[in-house]
């Protein structure tokens, strides 16, 4: 989702010489096929988007793998574009980085300051683990590697498996299919009393563009919206979006995982890079995405 946002925000923005593989192309968990893409195409510039992802329940459950494939993702890419000159790299992580219990908005100083959320520790650790690399080649080499740490993302490309994804997409889905099949309720998971802040994956793409052109930093950069909404006003957008007239029942045996996560967006603001899309407008517009590509999404 994140990459092709970001592919698509330099198409439309005439930039040219852009260099992608889709991971059956260039399986980035591979040192060497990493380190040979990196010696043959010598890239100036790099979005490090590549991340294994997904909602809460796949987080707790394949912790190896969040763990492992983020960690050795990050690794290869990051010494590789060290090895071959890079000008400059901007890695992508997470507003998981944070403590569980951290005050909010989340501040950037706030990394490493208390425990982190279990059901995605491992993910999360990955993720500090490469603000750290960043940090280190910076500090040792001397290279212009910076980090941003967006938000919850949602947009075209998204991930609509149930069981994997991240919850506005599951919902969409939800709602979508309880409509189309008359249901009289959906499932939603924990209590809906989390709050989550959302951000349109185009939004997020214009942010790292702009970083990229513009920080040149050691301070990772939160990325978000600075606005909230507790999971049930979510799951009502979704609904009214949608047009489903059912009931909510919700499924507390489901985690709820973080209380609250509102990103601290005043960096980022003073930089001078603003979002532009609103929450009921992405939905609406991530809504007619999902029509509109229900067959590749649900397949
Ligand atoms: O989006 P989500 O899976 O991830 O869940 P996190 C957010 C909230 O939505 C949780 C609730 O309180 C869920 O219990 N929720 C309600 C649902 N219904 C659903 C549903 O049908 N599906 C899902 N998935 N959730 C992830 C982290 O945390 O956020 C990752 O695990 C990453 O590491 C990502 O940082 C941004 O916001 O809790």
């Amino acid at each position: 989702m994140v990459g092709s946002a970001i592919v698509r925000y330099l198409n439309a923005h005439g930039y040219q010489n852009i260099v992608a593989r889709t991971s059956s192309e260039l399986d980035l968990r591979n040192q060497e096929a990493v380190a040979t893409f990196f010696a043959d195409e010598k890239p100036d510039y790099v979005f490090l988007a590549a991340a294994k992802v997904g909602g809460i329940l796949a987080n707790n459950i394949y912790r190896a793998e969040f763990l492992y494939d983020n960690l050795i993702i990050e690794a290869n890419i990051i010494h590789s574009a060290y090895q071959n000159g890079v000008k400059k790299l901007l890695f992508l992580g997470s507003s998981c980085i944070y403590p569980k219990m951290a005050p909010q908005p989340l501040k950037e100083d706030y990394l490493l300051s208390g425990f982190l959320e279990p059901t995605n520790e491992p993910y999360a650790i990955a993720k500090i683990a490469g603000i750290k690399l960043c940090e280190a080649y910076r500090s040792q080499y001397g290279a212009n590697f910076v980090s941003a740490m967006p938000t919850n993302l949602y947009g075209p490309n998204d991930n609509y498996d149930l069981q994997g994804s991240h919850v506005l997409p599951a919902l969409i889905r939800k709602f979508h299919e309880a409509k189309v099949n008359n249901q009289e309720f959906v499932e939603v998971w924990g209590t809906g009393s989390p709050f989550r802040e959302f951000m349109h994956a185009d939004d997020l793409a214009e942010a790292c563009v702009y970083l990229m052109n513009n920080y040149d930093g050691e301070q990772f950069v939160n990325v978000g919206t600075g606005d909230e909404v507790t999971i049930k006003e979510l799951a009502e957008l979704v609904k009214e979006t949608v047009g489903f007239e059912g009931e909510l029942r919700w499924n507390t045996d489901k985690p709820d995982g973080t209380p609250r996560k509102l990103m601290d967006v005043s960096r980022l603001h003073d930089m001078g890079y603003k979002h532009r899309i609103g929450l009921r407008e992405g939905l609406a517009a991530t809504y007619q995405d999902f029509l509109k590509n229900e067959e590749v999404y649900v397949s």
